[in-house]
């Protein structure tokens, strides 16, 4: 895995313009090969994603979001055959949990998403949720830019809606589609702060199960709480959904469509493309200072200049003034 997302620092700039072409002319090894060094995020890595980056903007992003095991790659797997049904070139990228308890779904989602191996105008990247150099956020907004300069569209992004990071992945596409299943007890409990804000689309999936009805009312009743006049006219549907038959995916298409032309019609397209790179830039810059914080050098200072504070010395703000300014001095290495 490593030797594979590992570029080599030693080829020349002709060849990396070169992959790039292959892969955004549709050969499918160059293109897996280009995502991986966009990934590996090292400085050949940034070097072609500088190179990807001018020729992306056209694709539409949808989030998929929600509890570990709420049916996110069930549902994906039956967008990507109804998008594809209406003609469109379809990118995925999935965020395997790697945690103890949900890592067996890393197969599951190899398996659902597998039946669209063969078709050339499907294409999944899967990938774990731990250890990115620059951030989960970051690496996946990256590898998504990779197939939006490939010509997909629309590219669904699946991440489990349970922390920040997760969050973060959320704020990174056109529309958030945020999922919930009866079952899990009160909605008002389960549903993680900050998600249904970033809904664009909630959905009940899972609705052959007993409780939908009641997840319906009670998510209906939240949306009129957080509703607020930064929604311009658009209030997130409550679609209900049965992944596993496909039963309700023709109505979670048309609320997806719709959303886009809402945006595109009420001007908040713009608006939204803004917050996206906002989203994204603040998110690197926010793994680049933890990182440099963590790292050795910084890590003496951090040690000096926190005992100074607990010494009563040096006050909270100045240490943290102090340590930005050091990791700020080496942001350029
Ligand atoms: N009864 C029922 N089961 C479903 C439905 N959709 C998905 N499932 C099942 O729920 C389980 C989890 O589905 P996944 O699609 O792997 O869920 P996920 O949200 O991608 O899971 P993680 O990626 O592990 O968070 C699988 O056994 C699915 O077959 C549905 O609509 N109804
Ligand atoms: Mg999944």
């Amino acid at each position: 895995m490593q030797t594979d997302g590992r570029s080599d620092p030693r080829q020349p700039s002709g060849d990396r313009s070169e992959l790039i072409d292959r892969a955004i002319g549709g050969q499918r090894r160059a293109l897996a090969r280009l995502i991986s060094r966009v990934e590996a995020n090292d400085a050949a890595g940034r070097e072609l994603a500088e190179l990807v980056y001018p020729r992306t903007g056209r694709a539409h992003r949808i989030g998929v979001t929600g509890p570990p095991g709420a049916g996110k790659s069930t549902l994906i797997a039956r967008l990507i055959a109804a998008y594809r049904e209406l003609g469109r070139r379809v990118g995925v990228v999935a965020v395997d949990p790697s945690s103890p308890m949900t890592g067996g779904a890393t197969l599951g989602d190899r398996i659902r998403l597998m039946e669209f191996h063969a078709d050339p105008d499907v294409f999944v990247r899967s990938m774990a949720s731990r250890g990115h150099r620059g951030g989960l956020a970051a690496t996946t907004a990256s590898v998504a830019h990779v197939l939006d300069a490939a010509g997909f569209d629309p590219i669904l992004v699946e991440t489990l809606g349970v922390g920040q990071d997760e969050v973060d992945v959320g704020r990174l596409a056109h529309t958030v589609v945020v999922l919930q299943v009866p079952g899990l007890g009160d909605a008002v409990q389960t549903l993680k702060a900050g998600l249904l804000e970033i809904a664009d689309v909630l959905v009940v999936n899972k609705a052959d199960q007993p409780g939908a009805d009641r997840l319906v009312r009670d998510l209906a009743s939240m949306r009129s709480l957080s509703q607020d006049e930064s929604d311009a006219g658009w209030r997130p549907p409550i679609v209900r959904t049965t992944a596993a038959t496909g039963d309700g995916i023709g109505d979670l298409i048309r609320r997806i469509e719709e959303h886009r032309a809402h945006l595109a019609a009420s001007g908040q397209l713009t608006e939204r493309e803004r917050a996206m790179a906002a989203a994204e830039v603040a998110n690197l810059i926010r793994t680049e200072v933890e990182a440099r914080l963590a790292g050795p050098t910084a890590d003496a200072t951090w040690t000096a200049v926190v005992a100074e504070v607990a010494g009563r010395t040096r006050s909270p703000a100045s240490a943290a003034e102090l340590l930005l300014a050091t990791v700020g001095s080496t942001l350029n290495e």
